[in-house]
C-alpha cells in the first residue's frame, strides 16, 4: 500500500488525456488499491488517476455518507453514452483544495465501464452520483471543473493556488 501524491492545478500535466487501460492484471489491481488510500487519506468522494500522474482512464468514488457502509467502486475505460437534464451543483476537487464554485452538469448519466477484474457494467445514475462521476471522468479528458468558470474566477484561483504552494 502506499500514498500517491496529488497534483495541484494548473499544473499541465491535469490537462493531458488519459489512455485506455488494456491490461487487467495484478499491476492495476495494486494501483486501485493506492488509489483507494490516497482518496480514503485525502477524505474525497472520488480521485482520477490523472490526479496523480498516470495517464490511464481509471478513477475511483465512494459516495457512502459518513457512518453508511462503504460503497468504493472502480471504473475503468468508462463511456457517458447518455446524458439527460440539467442540474446545477457545489463542487470541489482534491487538486483544487480550499475551491468550492457551481458548475452545471447533466443531471442523468448512462455510464458504461469495466471493473477490476475487467467486467463490463452499464449503469444510470442521478443526483452526487451522477455529477462525481461527470466530474471524473472529466479528468481523464484533461478537463479540471475550474475550466469552466469564467476566466476572471479562473485567474484568481490561479493566484490562490500559487499563494498556497509557494515554497
Ligand atoms: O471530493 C470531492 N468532492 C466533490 C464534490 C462535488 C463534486 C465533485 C467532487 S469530486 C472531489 C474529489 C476529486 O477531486 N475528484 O476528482
Ligand atoms: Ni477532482
Amino acid at each position: 500500500m502506499a500514498l500517491l501524491e496529488i497534483l495541484h492545478y494548473p499544473d499541465e500535466r491535469l490537462h493531458q488525456r488519459a489512455k485506455p487501460v488494456t491490461e487487467f492484471n495484478d499491476e492495476l489491481r495494486q494501483f486501485i488499491e493506492n488509489m483507494k488510500e490516497t482518496m480514503y487519506e485525502s477524505n474525497g468522494i472520488g480521485l482520477a488517476a490523472t490526479q496523480v500522474n498516470v495517464q490511464k482512464r481509471i478513477f475511483v468514488t465512494d459516495l457512502a455518507k459518513e457512518n453508511e457502509a462503504s460503497m468504493f467502486t472502480v471504473y475503468i475505460n468508462p463511456i457517458i453514452s447518455d446524458k439527460i437534464g440539467e442540474i446545477k451543483g457545489e463542487e470541489g476537487c482534491l487538486s483544487v483544495p480550499g475551491v468550492f464554485e457551481t458548475v452545471t452538469r447533466a443531471e442523468k448519466i448512462t455510464l458504461q465501464y469495466h471493473d477490476e477484474k475487467g467486467n463490463l457494467h452499464t449503469i444510470t445514475c442521478d443526483g452526487l452520483k451522477a455529477i462525481c462521476i461527470q466530474h471524473e471522468n472529466d479528468h481523464l479528458d484533461g478537463k479540471v471543473f475550474v475550466d469552466y468558470l469564467s476566466g476572471l474566477k479562473q485567474n484568481f484561483i490561479k493566484k490562490k493556488m500559487k499563494k498556497l504552494f509557494k515554497k
